[in-house]
């Protein structure tokens, strides 16, 4: 079973569209594993962005990022990097795809909603920036004899 780190970024916290996240990553079957609400500190933003630093948006971005509470997340199930990222749509909420979360729910590059990892590699450096491992929950979901054959 594959684990994904997500982020709602802040302006998906400001507009109110936590819970609409949520419920579509929880509808597909995937499993809450953790999640918290906090505001990033910058140090750990740029470890986040590293891959980004000196481009022309990355101090845009940081100071994005960090500008207000997010909620972070682990998400596991069966491909869950891939299909998180399916579900988000494009980086760039003008090319996503209607159904995904930014072809549905935003319209700026720099406003689009959520972060997901993009590997399965990326995904647990992220999820050890974000999260030690007393906070992941390990628990049967009942559901998942309908969810997985
Ligand atoms: P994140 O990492 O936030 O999930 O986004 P993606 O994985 O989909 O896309 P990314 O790493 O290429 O970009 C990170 C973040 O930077 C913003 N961005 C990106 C931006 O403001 N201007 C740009 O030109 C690019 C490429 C959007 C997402």
């Amino acid at each position: 079973m594959q684990r994904t780190l997500v982020l709602i970024k802040p302006d998906g916290v400001q507009r109110g569209l936590v819970g609409e996240i949520i419920r579509r990553l929880e509808r597909r079957g995937l499993k809450l594993i953790a999640m918290k609400m906090m505001q990033v500190p910058r140090e750990q933003a740029s470890r986040h962005y590293a891959e980004h630093q000196g481009k022309a948006f990355y101090e845009g971005l940081l100071g994005f990022i960090t500008s207000g509470p997010i909620v972070a997340m682990i998400w596991e199930g069966r491909e869950a990097v891939t299909v998180v990222r399916s579900l988000m749509g494009s980086t760039d909420p003008l090319k996503a795809q209607p159904g995904t979360i930014r072809g549905d729910l935003a319209l700026d590059l720099g406003m689009n909603l959520i972060h997901g990892s993009d590997s399965p590699a990326r995904a647990e450096s992220e999820i050890a920036l974000f999260f030690s491992a007393a906070e992941f929950h390990e628990y049967e979901r009942t559901i998942d004899q309908w969810i997985r054959e």
